[in-house]
């Protein structure tokens, strides 16, 4: 393959492999160069190198100027992959619907800059080809020019997403200065004038609504229709650069720069949006699945700055009765920033400490920066010095130094194999004697940061293992570092406990190894009304235990506003609230009444629903699916949905609809009807569903403690109606099931329970159900069953085997039941009048009450009425 801005005897070779799923996958490299383009991205992301088509599945057809490549998808798409010669041109159809879904090269702006000698061009004269500086920071571009650029064109798909991380829309408004689609959540927000930017910065007191790079980045790229939906992935860790267009009305284009490395572009085809979510998981794989602590509600400050300051914040949530799983340390709780080193003045028996909170039920977190010291007296820095396990200067002898809030650090070389086994022994026991199994890890500044270097990074020419630069795997240093530090959780000791480990970098895969965040937010409404669509564009890139500090960061907000975070937050996955060094307390018990029992009752809220939490990431592990959703994923055929970002799904069958109240002093609330399900206000079981014709919108009145959270017809929901101290206190509790019925008088559901903390669910130890509600009868009255099955085989899970289901409620009946019976014993019940989901009327659902139905969750039973 030739590039025309290249001299004629540099080689550029395209490589097209169909993986066994029926995922093309493109890699374009210099052959023959002067040095080799770095291309071990891969190994670190991808779970496994993928396994490729048989040859003799897929028929090729070539002729002088195409190569056609037919082949079947596993999800049965009959795909054409054509590779036109000169000019080049790549395009992917779906030869059943003649539908193009992607087009690479259409616009001539694939290119790759070739390696080549200083001494042998005059290219010289071009400013920034041989050195850079940023902010008069030199980058001395040892190899020159290694750029490459290409265009990815979507002729049948209007609607983009994913490319996190950006405090921006979820469907991506174009980068060519006209205006987006829908109205940006930023007041006056200009149109994107600069591409979307994956470089993973610590950037301070960021906008609320901007390309901008940010802490994390996943180059993955969703296109949806009321068709298809696909997916690209350019797995590059450079720095890239991605503009957007609409060309039409229909469809999109985009363009991809990345600074160093060579193209490995997949393709995703779906077709359904399910299908593009399991096939991104055979790549990069699925979340891991967290301990049922990390699904609790987490108390950061920075910072809590004793042993007494902690267990009395402790006690200040045991004192309103409000539940919180994680007590967490941030940077001064360590010896003169060295992390590990537990400051003893402060913290003079951090064991005790640790194991005290965790007596009443709770975890501590700390944190550990990734930069070292560069004291000779602390053992970490030492160590890595001697083995020759830190990051090197240019010159590839000296160790690189840099400035962070230890004063001068170094930094651990992750590509460096003998230091993986070395960082996990780090939080061994014997090693870490101030740590013990309640402990777990907060990583942060891993982009990494370094307050004196270029953009308050790392300089790109300094030296990782194997002379690779630094601008070859930027963004991938913090998944390194979250891997290692996961391994080394779970490797401590023979504790068999799951691992937990949040970051703020993250890359594509990060979703294996534990939480991120979206940083340092500020304490403002737009970065509140920023932090859903955020959150979103994480989850749909995989990354699936994501949050944002509750509260915001910087500042100190007004009551009213913390408590429209927390109702916020709640249903982000990852609940944490954090705050600044230079901010005043602002945990639930400091706040004066009403704010701080409207606060508790939000955080029991989540604990009452944490059984849908954990269901919905066991769920997620096995499919790929996000455990808040947006929109488009759920009504995917409903395109006045697509743009719609200020409101989610949460759950394994997206359960719940949710409508965070984001705007002061809001009076009401517009929520969204998608599809014709009945929607059943969670709190008042007032049924409303979209009216063809008459409303999409219901406008809900928002008091202060008023939170519009719906349960979507046609579910059946576990709970645990006592929120207790912590997720690990309510393990064996029993459940209540609420059954929301659709249309059809119908619903089902699913519970998935285990132990909550260790590895034993993957050696069966777990109940998994299936619930279904249905009707049994044609005749008039319409009698029904509800029935319990197994879902998946893991019956060893002793400790779960008394869990009772206490309670049964089913909204939405036609009829009160003459009698409800199981197992040929009659069970008590009360009724209450009310609208039935199958009436197609709005007002308050009839309920129907089982107090004890006398079953475990763990047995199949039916119940019928
Ligand atoms: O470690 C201090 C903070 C931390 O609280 C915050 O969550 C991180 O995002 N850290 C950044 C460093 C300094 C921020 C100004």
């Amino acid at each position: 393959m030739k590039n025309l801005l290249a001299p004629p005897h540099v080689n550029f070779g395209l490589q097209v492999d169909i993986l066994a799923n029926g995922l093309p996958r493109l890699r374009i490299d210099e052959i023959g160069g002067i040095y080799q383009r770095y291309n071990q991205t891969a190994s670190y992301v991808l779970i496994a190198e993928p396994d490729l088509m048989a040859s003799s599945a897929i028929d090729v057809k070539s002729t002088r100027d195409t190569d056609v490549l037919c082949f079947r998808t596993s999800t049965h798409q009959q795909l054409e992959f054509t590779v036109q010669h000169n000019p080049l041109r790549l395009t992917l159809r779906n030869t059943a619907t003649g539908e193009t879904l992607v087009d690479i090269n259409a616009n001539d702006l694939l290119h790759m800059e070739h390696y080549r000698r200083r001494s042998d061009t005059d290219d010289t004269r071009v400013e920034g080809m041989w050195e850079e500086t940023f902010n008069h920071k030199p980058d001395s571009k040892p190899k020159g020019p290694q750029a490459f650029s290409l265009d990815i064109d979507f002729p049948s798909h209007a609607h983009i997403y994913g490319i996190p991380e950006h405090a921006a829309p979820l469907a991506l408004p174009p980068t060519d200065g006209t205006s987006p689609r829908r109205t940006p959540y930023v007041d006056n927000s200009p149109p994107y004038t600069e591409p979307y930017r994956l470089y993973n910065l610590d950037v301070f007191e960021y906008e609320a609504s901007s390309p901008m790079a940010l802490y994390g980045s996943v180059p993955l790229m969703h296109a949806h229709s009321s068709r298809s939906s696909l997916a690209v992935f350019l797995l590059s860790a450079s720095e890239m650069w991605i503009d957007v267009k609409h060309p039409s009305n229909h469809s999109t284009s985009t363009q991809w720069m990345g600074e160093s490395g060579i193209i490995d572009l997949f393709l995703i085809p779906g077709p359904s949006v399910e299908d593009v979510f399991a096939q991104y998981a055979s790549l990069t794989g699925v979340v891991q699945l967290p301990q049922q602590f990390a699904l609790g509600h987490h108390q950061c400050r920075w910072n809590y700055f004793t042993s007494k300051d902690m267990l009395g914040v402790v006690d200040g949530f045991d004192s309103i009765d409000a539940p919180v799983d994680v007590l967490w340390l941030d940077i001064e709780y360590a010896e003169g920033h060295k992390y590990f080193l537990w400051d003893k003045r402060k913290f003079p028996d951090p064991v005790d400490m640790i194991e005290s909170i965790a007596a009443t039920g709770r975890k501590t977190v700390n944190i550990i920066d990734p930069h070292l010291s560069r004291d000779e007296n602390f053992y970490v820095y030492q160590e890595a010095s001697d083995r020759g396990l830190l990051v090197k200067r240019p010159d590839g002898q000296s160790e690189y130094e840099g400035w962070c809030w230890a004063g001068a650090s170094s930094w651990v070389d992750m590509l460096n194999p003998a230091a993986w086994d070395w960082w996990i022994s780090l939080f061994s026991f014997e090693k870490w004697k101030d740590s013990t199994r309640n402990l777990f890890t907060w990583v942060d500044m891993n982009e990494p940061t370094v307050f004196n270097g270029p953009e308050i990074t790392m300089p790109k020419d300094v030296l990782f293992h194997g002379n690779v630069e630094h601008r070859d795997i930027h963004n991938m240093n913090g998944l390194l570092f979250t891997n290692l530090t996961a391994q080394g959780l779970e490797k401590r000791g023979e504790v068999n406990e799951r691992s937990f480990v949040l970051s703020r970098s993250f890359f594509a895969g990060s979703q294996r190894f534990g939480a991120v965040w979206t940083g340092d937010n500020l304490g403002t409404w737009e970065h509140l009304r920023s932090a859903t669509p955020m959150n979103l564009a994480n989850s749909i890139s995989g990354i699936m235990l994501t949050g944002a500090d509750v509260g915001g960061f910087f500042g100190d907000p007004s009551a009213q506003y913390l408590v429209r975070w927390y109702q916020t937050g709640a249903f982000h996955p990852f609940f944490r609230a954090h705050a600044h060094i230079d901010t005043k307390r602002r945990e639930p018990h400091t706040l004066s009444e009403p704010y701080r029992s409207i606060v508790r009752d939000v955080l029991r809220l989540r604990y009452t629903l944490l059984p849908l939490w954990y269901t919905a990431f066991r769920s997620s592990t096995r499919n790929g699916m996000p455990v808040i959703r947006p929109q488009f994923l759920v009504h995917p055929g409903d395109e006045a949905g697509y743009d719609i970002d200020d409101q989610f799904y949460v759950g394994a069958a997206a359960e719940l609809l949710v409508k965070p109240v984001v705007q002061e002093d809001a009076q009401s609330v517009g929520v969204y009807l998608g599809g014709d399900e009945p929607y059943y206000d969670y709190f008042t079981h007032q049924i409303s569903f979209a009216k063809e014709h008459i409303h999409r919108t219901l406008n809900i009145p928002t008091q202060l403690d008023t939170l519009p959270l719906f349960i979507r017809g046609g579910s059946i929901i576990p709970t645990r109606e006592r929120a207790r101290r912590s997720a690990s206190l309510m393990v064996r509790d029993p459940l209540t099931l609420t059954i929301a019925l659709d249309h059809y008088g119908e619903a089902q559901g699913r519970v998935y329970l285990d132990d909550g903390h260790s590895f034993d669910y993957t050696r069966d130890a777990f109940i998994d159900r299936n619930f279904t509600f249905s009707s049994i009868s044609s005749d008039v009255r319409g009698g029904w069953a509800l029935r319990s099955t197994q879902l998946e085989p893991g019956m060893s899970f002793t400790e779960g085997e008394e869990i009772e289901i206490e309670r049964i409620q089913v909204l939405g009946l036609k009829e009160k039941p003459e009698e409800v019976i199981t197992s040929g014993q009659l069970l008590q019940f009360t009724w209450k009048e009310g609208v039935a989901a199958s009436g197609g009327e709005e007002g308050r659902a009839s309920l129907l009450t089982i107090k004890k139905p006398l079953v475990r969750v763990r047995d199949d039973f039916e119940i019928v009425g």
